[in-house]
């Protein structure tokens, strides 16, 4: 995929100050020159040439102010984990609409959406999914995902907005234990994927795994592939590392079973036979 290096293609990328962002800034900045980062509060360590607006995603007001005048956002703001309800909700579903709809009046073209895994948490690990299935959330977090991955298709179909909803594993410079083989991402894999949101022609809206070339994967992500996904990152390579980390961690016998671990055993009352399809 070409460069476009054209600084006068505002780009808006929010939750900026976050961990995926402060992972990803460094790649983004030479890829994109007219990238406008946007968090509450600033990251440290500004770039040289990196622009920041500040900007809380409850307040609609200061979402449209970073918004006018862009072209595409990649949106990974908000609540990043299991939260108490009130939480979720203002960051993931009031912000996450705020988002869009000011991106709508605005004219933005493309949104980039940082999905989660935790959307689908509670399929099994024996299981391969695709994403053409039904939501199984794991956590208020995970169904705060699914609704935005919805607010996705609705934008998509009813205003012609190009959207890309990244369903993230977990993103890091290795995998951090056993289930994580499976769900890796590293930070040049998911920049790779971002880069396909926001320039792909053929787009409409599309959910993808965000994971790397992980021989243990629970996902089929042959669309991916299909719109030139080429993954680097191998999560074998670090199975050593991953295996010791979880000799620390020890077992969970809920959340072992199901893709989105410990997220499915937190909270959970059910008999275990009885949860997930
Ligand atoms: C996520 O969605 C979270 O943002 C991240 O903090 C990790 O918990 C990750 O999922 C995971 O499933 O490992």
């Amino acid at each position: 995929m070409a460069d476009i290096k054209d600084a006068s293609r505002r780009i808006v990328f929010t939750g900026a100050s976050g961990g995926i962002g402060t992972m990803i800034r460094p790649l983004l900045a030479p890829l994109y020159p007219g990238l406008v980062l946007s968090d509450r509060v600033e990251p440290k360590n500004l770039l040289p040439g990196e622009t920041f607006v500040a900007a809380d995603l409850t307040k609609p007001d200061e979402v449209a102010a970073v918004v006018k005048g862009a072209d595409s956002v990649i949106h990974l703001g908000g609540y990043s984990v299991e939260g108490p309800w009130d939480a979720i909700l203002q960051a993931n579903v009031i912000g996450c609409y705020n988002l869009f709809e000011a991106a709508r009046q605005a004219g933005v073209k493309r949104v980039v959406f940082a999905s989660s895994n935790h959307a689908v948490g509670f399929y099994p690990r024996r299981r391969k999914i695709g994403t053409d299935l039904t939501v199984r959330p794991d956590s208020r977090y995970g169904v705060s995902k699914a609704f935005g991955e919805a607010l996705g298709a609705l934008y998509s179909d009813k205003h012609g907005m190009v959207v890309t909803c990244l369903r993230i594993g977990n993103v890091g410079p290795r995998p951090l234990d056993v289930r994580r083989l499976s769900i890796w991402i590293s930070p040049q894999d998911i920049v790779q994927l971002i880069r396909i949101g926001l320039e792909h022609p053929d787009i409409r809206f599309e959910i993808v795994y965000g994971a790397s070339d992980n021989a243990a994967s629970w996902w089929d992500n042959s669309r991916a592939r299909q719109l030139g996904y080429r993954p680097t990152g191998k999560a074998e390579d670090h199975r050593a590392h991953a295996e010791a980390e979880q000799a620390k961690i020890g077992s969970d016998a809920v959340g072992d079973l199901f893709q989105g671990g410990a997220f499915c055993s937190a909270e959970f009352t059910n008999d275990v036979k009885r949860a997930g399809p």
